[in-house]
């Protein structure tokens, strides 16, 4: 039996979503909300990070969304979406790694420094900064106090920035040799890295892919796979929607005069 514990807008969760619709899996889930109920104590013993996914099989934990995804494909290995060329294999574990080390965190700078910051800053900077706090990685809590309290202006958004430019360069490079991202089908590369197209998609960033027909091309066809809109667009209600909807001001201006400034 599968269980997940995860929030829709999660993109770390979106990953595992997609992967069990390509593999026809169900399972029993566990929304959060994020609003400090990842550091109860009693998730924080299946995550010890604090974050979602946590994926429970037949009662074991599973944390860390690329090692959900490697273990799913080795559990349920029909239809498999590692490639069975050693080569492709490794496209798909570093578009992983990629987004393990670099993207996923820049991710979250971009977001809470535009869709998220809003609502966020209305709440008084102290309570709002021991909210942050209580990630046991402090990391996390330091990104997310400045993006907040400083917008795009954040030391952290040109890198944030960067690592998404690699990321595209990546994907525009890969569809080159193929429709995919590794290996001639959908595979582990494609579950991990759309979630992180959809967000700049929803922040308004698709201009950072202008001068990548490739990932264009490439984002137009996985955006209209079913899996895409049923583990993730079709999942988002009025309330998931709502900070991507009401963004303002529009941070695609800002972001293009610090892209030139870079
Ligand atoms: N490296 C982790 C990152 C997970 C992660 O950052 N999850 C976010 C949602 S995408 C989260 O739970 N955030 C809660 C928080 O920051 O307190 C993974 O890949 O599973």
């Amino acid at each position: 039996m599968l269980e997940l514990y995860h929030s829709i807008n999660s993109v770390c969760a979106q990953k595992i979503r997609l992967t069990l619709v390509e593999k026809g899996l169900s399972c029993t889930e566990h929304l959060m909300k994020l609003n400090g109920d990842q550091f109860d104590p009693a998730y924080l013993k299946l995550n010890p990070n604090g974050v979602v996914p946590t994926l429970i099989h037949d009662g074991k934990a599973i944390t860390e969304s690329s090692v959900i995804l490697y273990y799913l494909d080795e559990v349920f290995p029909n239809p498999p979406l590692m490639p069975t060329d050693p080569l492709a294999r490794t496209k798909v574990r570093l578009f992983n790694k990629l987004i393990d080390e670099y993207v996923h965190n820049s991710c979250m700078i971009l977001t809470f420094a535009t869709a998220f910051r809003p609502p966020l800053l209305r709440i008084p900077e102290a309570q709002r900064n021991a909210e942050f706090a209580k990630s046991p990685i402090k990391k996390r809590a330091e990104y997310k106090t400045d993006v907040v309290t400083h917008g795009l202006q954040s030391v952290y958004v040109a890198e944030a920035l960067a690592h998404h430019r690699k990321l595209l360069a990546w994907i525009d490079e890969a569809v080159q040799n193929g429709p995919y991202l590794a290996g001639d089908s959908y595979s582990l590369a494609e579950a991990a890295v759309i979630p992180y197209l959809l967000r700049l998609e929803l922040l308004r960033l698709s201009g950072l892919w202008a001068d990548y027909p490739g990932v264009a091309t490439w984002w137009a066809r996985m955006r209209e796979r079913p899996s895409s809109r049923s583990a993730i667009i079709e999942r988002m209600t009025d309330k998931d929607w709502a900070p991507f909807r009401e963004l303002a001001p529009d941070p695609w201006p800002e972001v293009q005069g610090l892209l030139q400034a870079a």
